[in-house]
């Protein structure tokens, strides 16, 4: 199949999903183009059938906003007419689905029909699509792709319960290359990072106030007056600041490393013991997932698709949303028992293979030969 892949290419889990999908339909041998306004973070190889197209959205004073979902409609038209792209995979709603509806309407007026398959992904949905402002439009294009997934059961009940929505939605949930996360003791530089007495916490996060970075800051703070230990954390975002100051603030800031946005996520995983994700919301958790195939255990917040992917007991805790006591007593539990600290590790590790990705991406490729089959009708 030749299939049009729309994404954003930042660090956000829909990127990262959208590209390692694009990436795994290539070794399926369909031909894959990415169309958007970067390189997606993780399409580090382009290869024959991997094609990467740049929306380009020139500058023009007069206009306050620049109008890049005509430019994306655009050339999703110009592309699907070249490259004879024959199904278009948007994620995220905004404003992929409803720029893929008018390139769609302008290739019918040319004879060519395009099928739109739409993955829902939880901030277009939970955080800014639901906003008035948006809701209509949002509705509307969800309303009218031919396929729609979500990525979680809870994600696809909360679209259900904020939009009016006539289509049906499959549940496909996120995924994991489990050979990627299969480290080799070689690959963990452990030492580098901390102590051998000392144990290390990680969180991975755009520090927006939905993933509550704060209460990640309180909860290692708790941790590490019990037993000597390291936080790591990931990523960059409008929290940043505030969460270094609190550091600085509470004595912590030698104990906290901050890495910025990282394509090695992989190599930090591996040498982890527990990974923190306290969200506000989160509809599936991607970032929880990938520290368990990297055989962390997982504190976390028991909100959204996280209990889909995070199992209370087996793969880690959950904890209602804010509890800082109730997650920092877990975080011991888990921490304080070498034995038990292994069975955890084994068991994250053991959970994450229910979202390997050779069971997940052949469900995306039966969704767009059903919904090409009937599309043709
Ligand atoms: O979490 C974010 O702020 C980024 C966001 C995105 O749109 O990329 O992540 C959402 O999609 C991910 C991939 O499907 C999910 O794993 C995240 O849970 C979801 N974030 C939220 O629902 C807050």
């Amino acid at each position: 199949m030749k299939i049009g892949i729309v994404c954003y290419p930042t660090f956000g889990g829909s990127g990262v999903v959208a590209t390692e999908l694009g990436l795994e339909l290539s070794k399926r041998g369909h031909e894959i183009h990415f169309i958007t306004y970067n390189q997606p973070v993780r399409l580090e190889l382009l290869s024959n059938n991997v094609h990467y197209h740049e929306v380009n959205v020139p500058e023009y004073p007069l206009f306050h906003y620049q109008p890049y979902e005509l430019a994306l409609s655009s050339k999703l038209v110009d592309m699907v007419k070249l490259h004879k792209i024959e199904i278009l995979h948007v994620h995220y709603a905004i404003p992929h689905a409803y720029a893929a509806y008018m390139a769609k309407k302008m290739l019918e007026d040319l004879g060519i029909y395009i099928p739109i398959v739409t993955t829902l992904h939880g901030t277009d949905i939970t955080l800014v699509g639901s906003h008035p402002f948006y809701k209509t439009a949002v509705t509307f294009s969800i309303n009218k792709s031919d396929a729609v997934t979500a990525v979680s059961q809870s994600l696809k009940k909360d679209t259900m319960r904020l939009f009016d929505i006539k289509n049906e939605i499959s549940v496909v949930h996120n995924f994991i290359d489990l050979e990627k996360y299969a480290h080799k003791f070689s690959d963990c530089q452990r030492g580098m990072m901390a102590k051998e007495d000392e144990k290390i916490i990680t969180h991975i996060s755009n520090l927006r106030p939905v993933k509550r970075s704060q209460d990640v800051i309180s909860i290692f703070y708790n941790i590490q007056k019990e037993m000597p230990a390291k936080l790591m954390l990931i990523g960059e975002g409008p929290e940043r600041e505030q969460i270094e100051y609190r550091c600085q603030e509470l004595g912590i800031l030698d104990k906290v490393i901050f890495f910025g946005k990282s394509n090695e996520i992989d190599k930090i995983l591996c040498f982890s013991d527990l990974f923190l994700l306290p969200s506000q919301t989160e509809s599936f958790g991607l970032a929880a997932l990938e520290a368990m195939a990297s055989g962390v255990p997982v504190i976390s917040s028991n909100t959204g698709g996280i209990p889909e992917v995070n199992i209370h007991g087996v793969s880690g805790f959950l904890s209602d949303v804010g509890d800082i006591g109730d997650m920092t007593k877990n975080a011991l539990y888990i921490l304080s028992d070498p034995e038990r600290l292994a069975t955890f590790k084994a068991n994250a590790r053991n959970t994450a293979k229910k979202y390997d990705l050779h069971t997940i991406v052949p469900q995306y490729e039966v969704i767009y030969e059903d919904t090409l089959a009937k599309c043709m009708v």
